[in-house]
């Protein structure tokens, strides 16, 4: 294996550039139309043109992306995530086309990517799964007794679904009949499969999940990610290790997700979800058998680079973690910072990046796929950039957090990075009191009170203020005013 297609773009592909560069690998980035400015292409070894913006004509493409492999002598395709990450017949593709794929077998997205499948070969291989069915509903007579079984409140859930959609969660018998109806007909229309089943309903879970890593010879897990902080199943906020996950709850979880791997024969890096309840039971939900956009809190916490580790996997190479137990050392926090608007519903937002200074100093890493100058547009997922901290322990890495957003800058975007700062100040977050519906209870997060309508104002002080100050004129700040607290944030947010 020597050199590597990326089929993928922004911070992911920068992040497989560096991987390979460090494995001594040569790598190939793919661009569309509007990413030829895309830092990914500048640090790739060649990069070559694979179509228009519209991802289909581009890194959805198995055609075209097969296409560049071939012409630029690639002989290995990594597909980061989303994309084709998880498309089992590109996988196929890349495999027949002589070419390494790195990433598990075909059969191991296969098996996980079929979530009624999966949770059979689960029970199977003895993980623990949420309690309830696992074949679709047959009446609504047979709904009555296994909810009756299972106790209520249940939820139901559509057998092609996933992500979310088309979930209800029934309080009690009187509500069955019809939540099955309303499921069925969304399930009919989101998947073109009315099928449902249920399930024990879990109340106020986190979302807590296992990186694995398996290689010829071994199948390891390398700890916990707390993934609660999360808005219509969008993750925000990661964190390693979770405060509710103790040493001897870890190995339970740890060794359910190494069962799980090994049931389907997994190869390179994956990851196990669970839903983790108040009680520290915990149960799977599904697996994703990529590498994940907050991997790298786990790599702060244990001291690996994930993305070399698939790299020498797929290679044939034994992956370099020793034997032995392994424990997180200190705490890392990622924050992912969107082009979105927090204020706006988190509805996505464009603009060219006039002015971008990114964070840093001890213990803050930025993994990017955007810099000054960018244009962002639609075509693509609104994340710009990660960034991740590690400290000691968890009050420090909130504090270091804390200190990296207030030196990050971002001109000519709309971003969430007002969310995150808020968030870092919030008590029952500092407290580590989260749970999947804290976001859900805390709109709050999205606003920011203090500087509210104000906004306008405060920008216009503080670009009156920069103008003065550029025109050589006296200024609040220059004269020595005690700089009110509505300067001090307008010149803040205002240059923001
Ligand atoms: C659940 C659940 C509670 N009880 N199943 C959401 C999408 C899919 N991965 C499964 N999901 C859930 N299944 C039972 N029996 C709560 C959720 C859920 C959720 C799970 C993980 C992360 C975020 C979530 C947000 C809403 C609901």
């Amino acid at each position: 294996m020597k050199r590597v297609l990326i089929a993928n773009r922004g911070e992911i592909a920068l992040r497989i550039v560096r991987a390979c560069h460090e494995e001594g690998l040569e790598a190939i980035a793919v661009y569309s139309t509007v990413d030829r400015q895309s830092p990914h292409v500048r640090a790739a070894d060649r990069a070559t043109l694979i179509g228009d913006a519209a991802p289909g004509e581009s890194y959805l493409s198995i055609d075209r992306i097969l296409d560049a492999a071939r012409r630029t002598g690639a002989d290995a395709v990594h597909p980061g995530y989303g994309f084709l990450a998880e498309r089992a017949t590109f996988a196929d593709a890349v495999v027949a086309a002589g070419l390494t794929w790195i990433g598990p077998p075909g059969d191991a997205i296969r098996a996980m990517g079929d979530k009624t499948e999966a949770r059979r070969r689960m029970q199977a291989a003895g993980v623990p799964v949420v309690p309830g069915a696992v074949d679709p509903i047959a009446s609504a007579a047979e709904a009555r007794t296994l909810a009756r079984e299972l106790g209520y409140p249940v939820m139901v859930k559509a057998a092609a679904g996933g992500g979310g959609k088309g979930m209800r969660v029934v309080a009690d018998e009187a509500g069955l009949a019809a939540a099955l109806e309303t499921a069925a007909s969304e399930a009919e229309k989101a998947f073109g499969d009315a099928g449902v089943y249920l399930e024990k309903f879990i109340a106020q879970p986190r979302h807590v999940e296992i990186q694995v890593l398996a290689d010829a010879a071994r199948t390891v897990h390398l700890g916990e990610r707390e993934c609660s902080v999360q808005r219509r199943h969008q993750k925000l906020v990661e964190e390693a290790p979770s405060v509710a996950v103790s040493r001897e709850l870890r190995e339970r979880m740890g060794a359910a997700a190494v069962a799980a791997a090994r049931a389907v024969d997994y190869r390179g890096a994956g990851t196990c979800e669970f839903l983790l309840a108040a009680d520290g039971s915990f149960y799977f939900l599904e697996m994703n058998t990529r590498i994940q956009v907050e991997h790298p809190v786990t790599e702060l916490v244990y001291g690996v680079d994930l993305v070399r580790e698939q790299l020498r996997i797929a290679a044939g190479q034994p992956m370099r973690i020793a034997a032995g137990s392994w424990h997180p050392r200190g705490w890392a926090i990622e924050c992912r910072i969107t082009s979105e608007d927090p204020a706006a519903g988190f509805l996505p937002t464009t603009g060219r990046i006039e002015y971008l200074r990114p964070p840093s100093g001890p213990g803050v890493r930025w993994d990017a796929g955007v810099e000054s100058g960018n244009e962002i547009t639609l075509f693509y997922d609104s994340l710009l950039a990660k960034l991740i901290v590690w400290a000691p322990d968890r009050a420090g890495a909130i504090e270091r957090m804390r200190r990296a957003l207030e030196e990050l800058v971002i001109v000519g975007v709309g971003t969430n990075q007002g969310f995150h700062e808020r968030l870092m100040q919030d008590p029952a977050y500092c407290r580590g009191e989260v749970d999947i519906q804290f976001l859900d209870r805390r709109p709050d997060l999205a606003v920011a009170a203090e500087l509210g309508g104000n906004l306008g104002v405060i920008v216009a002080a503080a670009l009156a203020e920069e103008a003065a100050r550029r025109a050589g004129k006296p200024t609040v700040a220059a004269e020595g005013y005690a700089a009110s607290e509505w300067t001090r944030l307008a010149l803040r947010d205002g240059l923001r």
